[in-house]
């Protein structure tokens, strides 16, 4: 079957209608990885709403350094954003990315997607993508994965039978550059959320959410508990309920399992 065509920039521009996401677009065929040419992009002065994505990423990275598989076909991509709103609420826009991509997905596709706190979206119950928000001084890198035209068979085993793309799900290829357009349109209207009705942005969160009144084990330094997944904070803080009482749980710190309600 023919691939769909590369995301060139000038294709990728046309048609995006934007007012700052992506007014600059840089486009690479193999990066190490977008999260960290967006950066330097960064420090040389790149405008708010600079684009950078790749079709294949050499050395991709998710949170806390873990290796992000990122064959062609998928989607990889970093925004650089310059808030004005204090850096505390930076966090926020891990949401923002996951709602935009996770509506975009529903619009182009009919297919419903869901998002698992902090950053991972969500597909028949295996991993779709991922955010990755890295701050520096006065911008925040929104870091977007996801798996479209990937088939399974190009991850690494123990990888394939955790995760799933656009392309296993429905049989075919996806338009990636229309798709990608319509990530880039969402997301700008999350951002502008944050700003105008972070309610009405977590309220879409949490109706995707798998994660909100489960009984979920918090994996990480210092953190580790069990209990009953309650709220996110505006400050992205997950509120477990445990048999000792409220706990917050700082995103960048750990890991979230699952698990069966035993001894509750
Ligand atoms: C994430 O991290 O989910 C954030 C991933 C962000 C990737 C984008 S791609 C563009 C930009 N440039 C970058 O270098 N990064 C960003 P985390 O929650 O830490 O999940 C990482 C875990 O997901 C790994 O330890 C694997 O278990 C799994 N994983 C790796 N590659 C995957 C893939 N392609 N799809 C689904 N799961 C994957």
């Amino acid at each position: 079957m023919t691939r769909q065509p590369v995301l060139d920039a000038a294709i990728l521009a046309q048609g995006l209608h934007t007012q700052i996401i992506g007014k600059s677009l840089h486009y690479f065929r193999r990066v190490e990885s977008t999260n960290d040419t967006a950066k330097t992009l960064a420090e040389q002065g790149a405008p708010e709403g600079t684009v950078v994505v790749a079709s294949e990423q050499s050395a991709g990275r998710g949170r806390l350094g873990r290796p992000w598989a990122s064959p062609p076909g998928g989607l990889w991509l970093s925004v650089i954003l310059r808030p004005s709103w204090p850096a505390a609420e930076w966090p926020r826009l891990a949401f923002a990315a996951s709602v935009a991509v996770a509506s975009a997905i529903e619009r182009s596709l009919g297919i419903p997607t869901q998002v698992k706190w902090p950053n991972d979206l969500v597909l028949d119950g295996r991993k779709l993508g991922g955010v990755l928000l890295e701050a520096a001084g006065s911008y925040v890198v929104v870091g977007i994965g996801l798996n479209a035209n990937v088939r399974l068979s190009a991850f690494p085993p123990d990888l394939a039978a955790v995760v799933t793309s656009l392309e296993e799900r429905l049989g075919y290829p996806v338009d990636l550059v229309g798709l990608t357009q319509e990530i880039l349109r969402d997301l700008e209207h999350a951002y502008q959320a944050v700003l105008d009705d972070p309610h009405a942005l977590m309220e879409q969160w949490r109706v995707r959410s798998i994660t909100l009144g489960r009984h979920v084990r918090v994996v990480g330094a210092g953190a580790a508990c069990e209990g009953v997944a309650e709220s996110v904070d505006a400050d992205g803080t997950l509120v477990v309920r445990t048999k000792t009482g409220l706990r917050r749980i700082v995103a960048s710190d750990v890991s979230l399992r699952e698990s069966p309600e035993v001894g509750r």
